[in-house]
C-alpha cells in the first residue's frame, strides 16, 4: 500500500494535483492540515483514491477532527497537523501522544520543514509544506507499507513536464466548473 502524505499547501491546489498526477500507485492521500479547501477539490478530482485529512489552525470553519487515528495497511496511523501539541517548539507533546496512542507511524505538519525519525517503535513523519517550504523545496511525504516493512520518505515536488502553463489554464477553468457545481 502506498500514502501519498501533504501538509500546509495554503491555497495552492494545482501543487496538489501535480503531485497525485505524478503518484499514480498511490491507495491513499492524507492531507494534515492547513490546506483543506483546496483538499475538497483533490477528493473532487481523484474519487477513486482514499482520502482522508484533518484540521489545521488556518482551516476556518473546517468540520475535520484536529487529529484521528487511522487503520491503514494494518498499521495504526495517528494524524493531527500539530498546532495542538506545539509542535513549532518541540516535539515531546506529539510523541507522547503517538505512543499513547500505540500509532505505528505519527503524522504532523505545521512547522513547514520536512522530519522523519523512528523512535520507541513509532515511525514519525512530517512532509513538510507543498507549497511555502520554510527552507528548501517544497516537498511531500511517500509512505509504503509492504509485508517487508515500512519505508517512509520525504519527496521534493517538481513540475510535471514543460506543458503545465496551458494545462494549467485548461485545469483552471476545470476547477471552476467544479465550484460551480
Ligand atoms: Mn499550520
Amino acid at each position: 500500500m502506498r500514502i501519498v502524505v501533504f501538509s500546509d499547501s495554503h491555497n495552492n491546489y494545482f501543487a496538489l494535483r501535480d503531485i497525485a498526477r505524478v503518484q499514480t500507485e498511490a491507495d491513499v492521500f492524507i492531507h494534515l492540515g492547513d490546506g483543506e479547501r483546496e483538499f475538497e477539490y483533490l477528493c473532487t478530482n481523484f474519487p477513486f483514491k482514499e482520502l482522508f485529512c484533518v484540521r489545521g489552525n488556518g482551516d476556518f470553519g473546517s468540520l475535520s477532527p484536529t487529529e484521528r487515528v487511522l487503520n491503514l495497511g494494518g498499521k495504526k496511523i495517528f494524524i493531527t497537523h500539530g498546532h495542538t501539541y506545539g509542535v513549532k517548539r518541540g516535539l515531546d507533546d506529539l510523541k507522547r501522544r503517538a505512543r499513547e496512542q500505540e500509532a505505528d507511524i505519527a503524522m504532523f505538519g505545521h512547522t513547514h520543514l520536512p522530519y522523519t525519525a523512528y523512535e520507541d517503535g513509532i515511525h514519525y513523519l512530517n512532509p513538510g509544506s507543498v507549497s511555502l517550504p520554510l527552507r528548501g523545496a517544497p516537498s511531500y511525504g511517500v509512505v509504503d507499507i509492504t509485508e517487508a516493512g515500512i519505508v517512509i520518505s520525504t519527496k521534493p515536488e517538481q513540475p510535471i513536464n514543460t506543458l503545465s502553463s496551458s494545462v494549467l489554464r485548461l485545469s483552471g477553468n476545470v476547477m471552476r466548473i467544479n465550484l460551480l457545481q
